[in-house]
């Protein structure tokens, strides 16, 4: 089944200061011309009750079309509608997006009740002192929803870069504490370019690669910055249904390890998240011990690592993912380790 990312079709709401600016804009630099019928206040009359209705269609139809760009998250496949719950605050997102409806029906509602007092004024002082007094209205509803347009701001690239995931087709997860070259490894394993912090937003979410893979056709590699790569233990709920949302994609988990510590991380914290994830995944973990070309300097923890995975049992294979050793090695594991379904 073909999942194509919800969120692709999201619009990024501009600011309400330049929202504010481009539909004052449209109403007094270049106005509607108005029929010039009738005696001088009428003529006046029209022209700033059609000030009011640029003003008013341009905001509401911008905020419409911000709503009407998101899916609704109820209706979202499970996988993504978990997946949201860590990559952005759901809740915030849905307070947001209703919060920009209000101000759509306030700011309609507001427009024409005061182009109805308009039309009833006969003194042109107290047509202007009606537009004057609507459009700070107009403008005030919108700035009170400015931080939530200024949110969904931020939430929409980061969603919009959610990768398309296909259920059925074979999936390598790539997993490991920061640093251990797990970017590094998705490029080598795969056509994808290595990206640097590809979500600058959240620092979490999913990257994609693609490779074909004799007998099998085409595999998808998903690497998963900030979501395999802390204790799991320190999840709070929410985070851990997105580890979970991960299993949905079945497949094989890569487990990468850097035994010269220069990732930062001891050899023991990273055992401490193998062992999580080999609880949360089950057994289809192959660790792949990264940065052999630093074995040199650091022997005494690569006979470390080494002894553990034996003694554990688990499947392990040494590369340099920087260096490109062992890569063709793992990726016949890889072959044969999906082949086995
Ligand atoms: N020496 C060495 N460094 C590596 C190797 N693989 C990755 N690195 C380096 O480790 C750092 C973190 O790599 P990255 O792929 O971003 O790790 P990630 O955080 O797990 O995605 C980078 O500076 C890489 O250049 C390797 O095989 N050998
Ligand atoms: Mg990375």
């Amino acid at each position: 089944m073909e999942l194509p990312n919800p969120f692709k079709r999201a619009s990024t709401p501009i600011g309400v200061d330049e929202l504010l600016d481009i539909a004052f804009r449209r109403a007094f630099k270049k106005p509607r011309p108005v029929p010039r019928r009738g005696d001088k206040t009428s003529i006046y009359r029209s022209r700033e009750i059609s000030r009011i209705q640029t003003v008013s269609d341009t905001i509401i139809s911008r905020l419409d079309k911000i709503v009407k760009s998101f899916p609704s998250i109820e209706r979202l496949d499970p996988f993504y509608r978990e997946l949201l719950e860590v990559l952005i605050d759901s809740d915030r997102m849905r307070h947001s997006l209703g919060a920009v409806k209000w101000a759509s029906r306030t700011i309609f509602r507001i427009s024409r009740l005061y182009i109805a007092r308009m039309r009833r004024a006969e003194d042109p002082n107290r047509i202007l002192a009606l537009r004057r007094e609507v459009l700070g209205r107009i403008s005030s509803v919108l700035k009170r929803v400015g931080p939530e347009l200024d949110f969904l701001r931020n939430a929409v690239p980061a969603l919009k870069e959610l990768p398309d995931i296909d259920l059925t087709m074979p999936t390598v997860i790539i997993a490991g504490m920061p640093n251990t070259g797990k970017s590094t490894l998705l490029s080598r394993l795969t056509t994808k370019e290595p990206e640097i912090a590809p979500y600058p937003f959240t620092t979490r979410g999913l990257v994609m690669g693609h490779r074909e893979l004799k007998g099998l056709g085409r595999v998808q590699f998903v690497d998963t910055p900030g979501l395999l790569d802390r204790p799991l233990s320190e999840r709070n709920r929410i985070e851990m249904q997105a580890v979970v949302a991960l299993r949905h994609l079945g497949g094989l988990i890569l487990f990468v390890m850097d035994p010269s510590e220069t990732c930062g991380y001891t050899l023991g914290e990273q055992i401490s998240l193998l062992r999580e994830i080999r609880e949360r995944f089950g057994e289809r973990i192959v660790v792949v011990v990264n940065k052999t070309d630093l074995a040199r300097d650091y022997g005494d923890r690569f006979s470390e690592t080494r002894s553990f995975l034996r003694k554990e049992k688990l499947n392990f294979i040494e590369v340099s993912a920087e260096r490109g050793y062992g890569i063709g090695d793992l990726i016949e594991v890889i072959r044969r380790e999906l082949g086995r379904e």
